[in-house]
């Protein structure tokens, strides 16, 4: 083992523990298509998040395309490029077009006070990230997608476990899309699920993601994917839930400590805490003006490295500066861009020691002296 500290570091249950809850499987010999490890993970997951529609996924990005599909929607999202990939690509592989919306520089969330000025009549849905575990401005979102009969489906990958107005997440919007992969706060190795408001979309959520097999009459009824969570991902999901609570408890005391080491130095920027929410710490994202502090991003990254710690450019490039999409989709993103060149994300997780977060906050501050 080397001794680099990465972005983040997957949090597991003991070896026995989670032997003890696959040991069923070598019995069974049911490995997956909705076994009972997968049913009974859905039921502890809708306890959790105290909602009555929840599917689970293979991985959250399939959890995405299959809403879009499962709803019938067709014509243009708007969206926020401040995000990963899966986002965008999600819109698109459904077969819909994406257009991009700027986000706003105190939280990287899609700024509501732009929606408007994108909806034309192709419009048909908005997707918005709470990027970084930051909740979007759901109120005003929500008063808008009422206003002009829009689907919100909330890109909530990073948000598991966030609760607004001591509701948790998963209850704002149509429909919430949470990914479970081994670098989120809590993980089904990989994995996600959809939680969303209408049960009638229940039936065309659970056909797309199994061939577009209907159970009752065996005929396929739309053109569906092979997006369904096995028992071994259920599983992990199960021995997972039971140490989210400490989890969460771990990483508030990194984020917490990082917050006091580095919120006066000049030309770096920290999140603020938003109000009415129970924040996950799901990452800890800084933003460098480097017309203030002496190096500019790379410079900062190098002089990391060199230490042998790796944080990443989450998210770079903003999606609308991508190889893939530059010029391709509506939008102008001013905001959206100026963070992409200037972020970081700083190593976050639970294990991760004081001791560490003090080595690279000074770091950060010798060349600021
Ligand atoms: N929407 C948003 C906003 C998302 O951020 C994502 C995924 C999605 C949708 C789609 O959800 P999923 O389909 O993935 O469920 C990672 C993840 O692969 C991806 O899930 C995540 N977002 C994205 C932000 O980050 P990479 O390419 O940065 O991961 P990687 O392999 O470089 O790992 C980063 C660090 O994590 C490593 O340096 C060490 C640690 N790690 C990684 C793995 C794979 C572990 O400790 N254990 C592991 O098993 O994409």
């Amino acid at each position: 083992m080397d001794n680099k500290i990465l972005v983040t570091q997957t949090s597991m249950p003991s070896f026995d523990e989670y032997c003890e809850e696959i040991k069923s499987v070598w019995d069974s010999k049911w490995l997956t298509n909705n076994g009972p490890i997968h049913n009974k993970f859905k039921s502890q997951l809708a306890d959790k998040m105290n909602c009555d529609n929840i599917e689970l996924f293979v991985n959250g990005h399939q959890a995405l395309v299959n809403v879009i599909k499962s709803m019938g929607l067709s014509g243009e999202i708007i969206t926020t490029p401040f995000t990963f990939a899966s986002t965008t690509n999600a819109i698109i592989e459904a077969g819909l077009v994406p257009v991009f919306c700027d986000v706003k520089l105190d939280d990287y969330t899609l700024d509501s006070s732009k929606i408007e000025d994108l909806i034309t009549d192709k419009t048909c849905a908005i997707m918005p990230v709470h990027v970084f575990g930051y909740i979007c401005d759901i109120d005003a979102i929500n008063d808008i997608a009422k206003k002009h009969d829009l689907k919100v489906i909330y890109d909530a990958a990073h948000a598991f476990s966030v609760k607004y107005k001591g509701q948790d997440i998963a209850n704002y919007g149509d429909c919430s899309m949470f990914s479970f992969h081994a670098t989120k706060v809590f993980n089904t190795i990989e994995g996600g699920c959809l939680v969303f408001t209408d049960s009638a979309l229940s039936e065309n959520i659970a056909m797309y993601r199994n061939f577009g097999l209907n159970p009752l009459t065996g005929d396929i009824e739309i053109c569906g994917s092979n997006a369904k969570m096995n028992e071994f991902q259920a599983a992990m999901g199960i021995c997972n839930l039971r140490h989210l609570d400490n989890e969460i408890a771990k990483r508030k005391i990194v984020s917490d400590k990082y917050d006091e080491l580095l919120s006066s130095v000049d030309g770096i920027s920290i999140m603020s805490a938003q109000a009415d929410v129970d924040r996950n710490y799901a990452y800890y994202p800084i933003v460098i003006d480097d017309q203030v502090y002496p190096l500019d991003r790379e410079l900062l990254i190098e002089l990391l490295n060199e230490n042998n710690i790796f944080p990443r450019k989450y998210f770079y490039p903003s999606l609308n500066d991508t190889k893939a999409y530059k010029g391709l989709y509506k939008g102008v993103t001013p905001n959206s861009s100026q963070i992409s060149e200037r972020v970081i994300c700083l190593p976050m997780y639970a294990d991760l020691d004081v001791s560490s977060v003090e080595k690279i906050c000074s770091i950060i501050w010798s060349v600021n002296r």
